[in-house]
């Protein structure tokens, strides 16, 4: 007889964190109930099929006996393969990766009143329930979270006037120009048609081909290559609409509009090792941090801000067009004026229903926003809402409940695939007196008109010539660069360049590059096998503090990630003491042992192990702690994992606090953090530098004290600390 397997005991629903459900109840609410009503809650319920029909057994098909033949009659088998064999929809041909949060956006007043009449922005009792997607763009759905990638910012916004997708990236500039040339970008950057590689990765020949060849890319392309395409968390980098858009107020004025989102957390990044290191360590590694931040509450929040331009001064901007979406407008020209806030506070419940099903459209803008010339925001127009069709199966995918507006949705249109609403009545076209005359036409207030502007011209397929310069705002970027932002620029290219096989394609772009700035070109050249380049321009010297991450204000530390490497006869006072004064400041503190359970602390007491240092990395975390206790020292200097973990932090200019005999470690790892006479073997005199270059260090015997954690506290939130001297670090 075989025994009778347990019977599972059905899984407790997940309870949602108390501050999560005050905010959810007050914002977003309208959204969060109609999505309510599609969800299929399994608990307490008995297994069906598609058809309603109760199932005995679901692990075994029906057979003519216990060793004979499936047979075809067993419906539950042909539904249960059927459905699994269409589990897949075509991924996203761009974008394919992606991570989505639920959330509210909420205006701060009513300032923009004199630009617009979109209610959502100048209505401050109104919070208006989003859903965003952060994305990827060269990689498949199943590629990691941190390749050097522009990152995708989409939000849509179900207003009441209708929903409005402000469909943007991280980075404020575009490589093209023109949308006929998206195909072109997008084959290039893709893996290579003949081999499909490389995997969510830009290094190759043809992606640097065409950027050569294409030289409007060049200002893109340095954002590129800077630390922007790294971004540290979702939380942690800035938005932009990219384009220029129309703000139209009630009477029909329309004022130029640029928007941008800045994250509270501050604008953060990894550095390039790091992210290469995290793809194999944890490739979810943005997915999860957006995930366990709102989770634990600790909601990821940006702040909207817009440029506005008066429709006179479309053409006041030196060597700037407002159409062409490679430029960028310097905020100390027009300064971003902060209009409202957007918080995340709701993880989907169904990664396939929400954040797979989602369709963004540039196109859908409600009363009160509008298009302009853009040449790359007129083809994104048709594109979005032709991909869908493919994507999601058919024309009816606004019925998604994901995509379904909170505003009220009647027209004549109908049939298709995934027909889901039942239309009633005989007037389904209009004109018609059989419906009533229903749905009617609005009037003029509260209909979207589109913005009367004048349009003549010739037919021709021609640039404007104010497009022409493709190397001032590269410039203007590098110039705005810090000395360890430019480093970083540098080694990106060299990085990129030294995979391009074709000695051709790296000289050219060494050309294009003299052509930003001259000292960047030779740097790279000598990186990348090529002879250093001829002065082509002048540096014109402009700079924009704005577009420096290192000119950001650094953020709070909510939602940090800071380990503590202990072992047995670890100090605990310390430990303690660091643990509760970062974590009361929002960080998520884990202590790592050797191995996974407890450790015994000096004092005799255990402390609970969180994770196994082997289980992690240190590139998975925001700094690090060495705990103090000459047992606890010893067994971690003796072990190269740890000493590796240490060294790795410091090398990724992350801050490091030392406590007392943690020193040791410290010491092992080879650091240059002490006195050049007092290396590894000798006799330590003098330990530390101190809190310098975001090592903080408390000598054994003595305290941890409010003081120490403030001054560790600011490392972490500096995020970085890129002085300090990293080459000879072996990590
Ligand atoms: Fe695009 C997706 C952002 C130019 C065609 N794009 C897509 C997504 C983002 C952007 C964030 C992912 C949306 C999501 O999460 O579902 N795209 C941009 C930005 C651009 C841009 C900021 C320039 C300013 N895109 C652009 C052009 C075209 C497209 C010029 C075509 C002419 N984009 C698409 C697409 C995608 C898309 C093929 C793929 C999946 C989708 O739309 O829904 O239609």
């Amino acid at each position: 007889m075989t025994a009778k397997p347990k019977k599972a005991t059905p899984a407790k629903k997940n309870s949602k964190p108390a501050a999560k459900k005050a905010v959810a109840a007050s914002g977003g609410d309208l959204k969060e109930t109609q999505l309510r009503a599609h969800r299929i809650d399994k608990q307490d319920t008995v297994l069906t099929t598609d058809q309603g029909i109760v199932v005995d057994d679901t692990d075994n098909a029906l057979r003519a006996g216990p060793r004979g033949p499936n047979l075809l009659e067993d419906f539950h088998l042909r539904e249960k393969i059927m459905r699994f064999d269409h589990e897949r929809i075509p991924e996203r041909v761009v974008h394919a990766r992606g991570s989505g949060a639920h959330g509210f956006f909420q205006p701060y007043g009513n300032e923009l009143a004199a630009y617009t009449k979109a209610d959502f922005l100048i209505d401050p009792s109104v919070q208006t329930p989003v859903f965003v997607r952060f994305s990827t763009v060269q990689g498949s759905r199943g590629s990691t979270d941190t390749p050097r990638d522009v990152r995708g910012f989409a939000v849509k916004f179900y207003t009441q006037q209708g929903n409005f997708d402000l469909v943007g990236n991280n980075m404020p500039v575009f490589f093209i120009q023109d949308g006929i040339k998206f195909p072109d970008i997008i084959h290039a950057v893709k893996p290579e048609p003949h081999h499909e590689m490389p995997q969510a990765a830009s290094a190759h020949d043809s992606f640097w081909d065409f950027v050569t060849q294409q030289p409007e890319t060049m200002h893109h392309v340095i954002w590129l290559m800077s630390d922007r395409a790294i971004p540290r968390s979702f939380r942690t980098m800035q938005g932009f609409g990219v384009h220029t858009f129309r703000l139209v107020d009630g009477g029909g004025k329309s004022t130029f509009v640029k928007f941008h989102w800045k994250p509270v957390a501050g604008t953060h990044s990894l550095v390039w090792d790091e992210a290469q290191k995290i793809s194999g360590k944890d490739p979810d590694f943005n997915r999860r941090d957006l995930w366990e931040s709102i989770e634990s509450g600790a909601y990821p929040e940006y702040e909207l801000g817009v440029q506005l331009i008066a429709e006179e001064d479309e053409f006041a901007f030196d060597g700037i067009d407002l159409l062409d979406a490679t430029k960028l407008i310097p905020e100390e020209l027009v300064p971003v004026t902060p209009v409202g806030r957007m918080v995340l506070n709701r993880n989907p419940d169904n990664f396939f229903a929400e954040t797979e099903q989602i369709a963004f459209s540039v196109g859908n803008v409600v009363p009160g926003i509008d298009f302009t010339n853009d040449p790359l925001m007129q083809a994104r127009l048709f594109s979005y809402l032709d991909t869908q069709l493919t994507r999601l199966g058919g024309p009816n995918f606004a019925q998604i409940p994901i995509n379904q507006p909170v505003a009220p949705v009647r027209h004549h249109q109908q049939d298709g695939f995934h027909q889901h609403a039942i239309p009633l009545g005989e007037g389904n076209y209009h004109p018609n007196t059989t419906g009533g005359g229903c749905p009617f036409i609005a009037g003029a207030d509260n209909a979207f008109k589109h913005f009367p502007q004048e349009v003549d011209g010739v037919k021709l397929r021609k640039r404007a010539e104010t497009f022409a310069d493709h190397y001032s705002q590269a410039t203007l970027f590098w110039n705005s660069m810090s000395a360890w932002e430019k480093e970083h620029i540098v080694a990106a290219y060299r990085f990129e360049l030294g995979k391009v096989t074709r000695m051709p394609i790296r000289e050219l772009m060494v050309e294009h590059l003299a052509r930003i700035d001259h000292s960047l070109a030779v740097s790279v050249a000598a990186g990348v096998g090529v002879a250093a380049p001829a002065k082509a321009v002048k540096n014109h010297g402009r700079f924009s503090a704005a577009l420096s991450q290192d000119q950001q204000p650094p953020g709070p530390i909510t939602g940090r990630k800071v380990a503590v490497l202990v072992a047995d006869g670890v100090e605990a006072t310390g430990v303690k003491a660091i643990q509760e004064g970062l974590a009361a400041q929002g960080a998520v503190v884990e202590l790592l042992g050797l191995v996974d359970g407890i450790v015994k602390a000096a004092s005799g007491k255990t402390l609970p192990v969180d994770r196994a240092m082997n289980t992690v990395s240190s590139v998975l975390y925001d700094a690090v702690v060495v705990a103090g206790g000459t047992e606890s020292a010893d067994a971690l200097a003796d072990d190269g994992y740890a000493v590796h973990f240490i060294a790795e932090t410091y090398k990724h200019a992350k801050p490091l606090a030392i406590l007392g005999e943690g020193e040791q470690v410290v010491r092992q790892a080879r650091l240059p953090i002490f006195e050049a006479s007092d290396r590894p073997g000798k006799k330590a005199s003098k330990p530390m530098a101190g809190a310098l270059d975001g090592v903080v260090a408390v000598k054994a015997g003595q305290k941890v004290t409010k003081a120490v954690v403030e001054q560790f506290a600011e490392a972490i939130a500096a995020h970085r600390h890129f002085d300090r001297p990293v080459n000879g670090i072996a990590a």
